[in-house]
């Protein structure tokens, strides 16, 4: 018996001794491995990235290699060295880490799609006139929607919700129809797909396990179940988006299994981020007095005072330009938006700093840019970051203020919500332009206010760091109804 514990506790420390034993070259950057063999930091960083990140900074810089799960990530947190990692196609491969993923999310295998054609598809579909008739579509979906939902209620009558299931629904299913044209099921998807998202970052970090496995399988499938489409039953003239990309797929030889896998991929890219900025932003305004005067001031400039907004242009938004609101929302994504862009070393590589230094980096690692901690929340570049500010990108004139600093340097990226490079967000300015619609719709059509007054907004919920827009960890009670005329903003 004690032999037997001895032989496996030698095997252990064997086992230990072996993944432990990288160490840091000289020319290499600061390597924390963390004291649990394998895993390393592997459960900080799941637990909160954002927290983690920080301390690792802190510690060794803007550059370091931490090991997490078996693998080990540099990391670099400096924005003027970024476009090294983002311009670099030959030594870091952009597409082995995110496969992965699609797989573990998924369950989607694309060989035969080429990720060069798929972003041409997309950017052809969101932009040009393809994107005007987007936005319009958008538009009068919010607005019905808005409207209709408060059909059953008397005009007087207060209603109360979450701000972040208010926002989240609304947004969700207006892009919904707007993209994939088909009302059938509608909430069914919204649901379903809220219990999806739940378990994503959990699924694609691969530590899903027992009964939440069985749930994501099946809402995976009830999904797909949903989002087939019925091509044959649409008389309408022209193609919906979602059709448009099922030709797509099909002109590339996706097997009709996973085309109609790809399609939830599609509308889990196209609806997590919009619902989750609207409440921060809307969640910014309600507690920010200054900020939603501001915000309101803007909006009435836009308004003709005397015409119902029924006869307005739905593109008047467009038209103007809308300083305050630009500035409000960007100030918004640089607290809620965390993109993590990573990349595969494929061939060992000698990465240059903006300042000049030089660090080798081996093959098998993985880089990875988390700009939420530099630039976004760098006190060094943002003075009180987290304070929020409306007009922190606003210049006194009211121009774009897009001039910051760091160490005397102007930095490149001040904030990048969006990501960069060759995987920079296609729909931005569709999601802008949604965005925008909705906020102002909501203050024309809607009295919105706190049911407590004096209440703040809710934390940020910390397993979510490196998904894209961040979710509250609970929700903001508000409460709102009709507005008896539409003009008093
Ligand atoms: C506030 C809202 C949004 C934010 C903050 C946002 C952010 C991002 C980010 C950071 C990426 C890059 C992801 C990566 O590098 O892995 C991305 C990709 C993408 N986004 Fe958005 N997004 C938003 C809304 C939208 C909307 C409304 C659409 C379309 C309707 C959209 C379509 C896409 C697509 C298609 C990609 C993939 C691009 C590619 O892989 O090349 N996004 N988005
Ligand atoms: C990276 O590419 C961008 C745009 O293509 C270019 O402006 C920039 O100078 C490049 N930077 C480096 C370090 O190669
Ligand atoms: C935080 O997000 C995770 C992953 O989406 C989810 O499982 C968890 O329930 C959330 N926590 C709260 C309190 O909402
Ligand atoms: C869920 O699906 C994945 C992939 O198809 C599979 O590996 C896993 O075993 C399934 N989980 C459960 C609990 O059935
Ligand atoms: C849950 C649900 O509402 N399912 C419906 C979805 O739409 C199809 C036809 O469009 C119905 O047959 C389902 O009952």
């Amino acid at each position: 018996m004690l032999w037997t514990v001895f032989l496996l506790l030698n095997g252990l420390l064997i086992l230990i001794l072996l993944y432990s034993t990288r160490t840091r070259q000289t020319n290499e950057p600061p390597l924390d491995k963390g004291w649990i063999p394998w895993l390393g930091h592997a459960l900080e960083f799941g637990k909160d990235a954002a927290k983690f990140l920080s301390r690792m900074k802190e510690k060794h810089g803007d550059i370091f290699t931490v090991r997490v799960a078996g693998k080990y990530v540099t990391v670099l947190l400096d924005a003027n060295s970024f476009d090294a990692v983002l311009n670099d196609t030959i030594f870091l491969d952009i597409s082995r880490h995110r496969n992965q993923v699609l797989k573990r999310t998924f369950n989607l295998q694309m060989p035969s799609i080429k990720p060069a054609e798929e972003r041409k598809w997309m950017e052809q579909h969101f932009q040009g006139l393809s994107l005007s008739k987007l936005c319009t579509s958008m538009n009068t979906h919010i607005q019905n929607l808005l409207l209709s939902d408060q059909k059953d209620f008397g005009s007087s009558e207060w209603r109360q919700d979450g701000l972040f299931s208010f926002c989240y629904s609304l947004l969700f299913r207006a892009g919904y129809l707007t993209l994939f044209e088909r009302r059938d099921n509608m909430t069914a998807v919204y649901k379903e797909f809220r219990k999806f998202d739940g378990l994503l970052t959990k699924l694609a970090r691969g530590t899903i396990r027992g009964e939440e496995s069985k749930t994501a399988n099946l809402s995976r499938e009830r999904l797909r179940e949903l989002l087939s489409p019925n091509l044959l039953s649409r008389g309408s003239e022209s193609e919906s988006w979602q059709q448009s990309y099922y030709r797509f797929l099909q002109k590339e030889e996706v097997d009709t299994e996973m085309q109609s896998r790809a399609l939830l991929l599609q509308l889990w890219t196209t609806q997590c981020n919009a619902g989750p900025a609207a409440f921060w932003f809307l969640g910014f305004l309600l507690t920010h007095p200054e900020a939603m005067k501001a915000l309101k001031s803007e909006f009435r400039g836009l308004t003709p005072q005397d015409t119902s907004l029924q006869h307005h242009p739905i593109n008047m938004l467009e038209a103007h330009s809308t300083p305050v609101f630009d500035s409000a929302l960007k100030e918004t994504l640089r607290h809620t938006a965390a993109v993590m862009i990573g990349r595969e070393v494929v061939q060992d590589k000698v990465l240059r700093m903006a300042n000049g230094q030089e660090y080798h980096l081996r093959q098998g690692d993985r880089v990875c840019l988390f700009p939420f901690v530099s630039p976004q929340m760098d006190p060094e570049i943002h003075q009180d970051p987290q304070t929020f500010k409306y007009d922190r990108f606003l210049n006194d004139d009211m121009t774009v203020k897009d001039k910051f600093y760091k160490d005397g340097i102007r930095v490149k990226y001040h904030t990048m919500p969006w990501g960069a490079g060759s995987n920079m967000c296609v729909g931005k300015e569709f999601a802008v332009s949604a965005i925008k619609q909705f906020v102002f719709l909501l203050l024309t059509y809607l009295d919105l206010e706190m049911c407590d007054p004096e209440a703040k907004l809710p934390p940020i919920n910390h397993s979510r760091y490196g998904f894209g827009v961040l979710q509250p960890d609970g929700d903001l009670q508000i409460r709102y109804r009709l507005k008896r005329t539409q003009h008093a903003m």
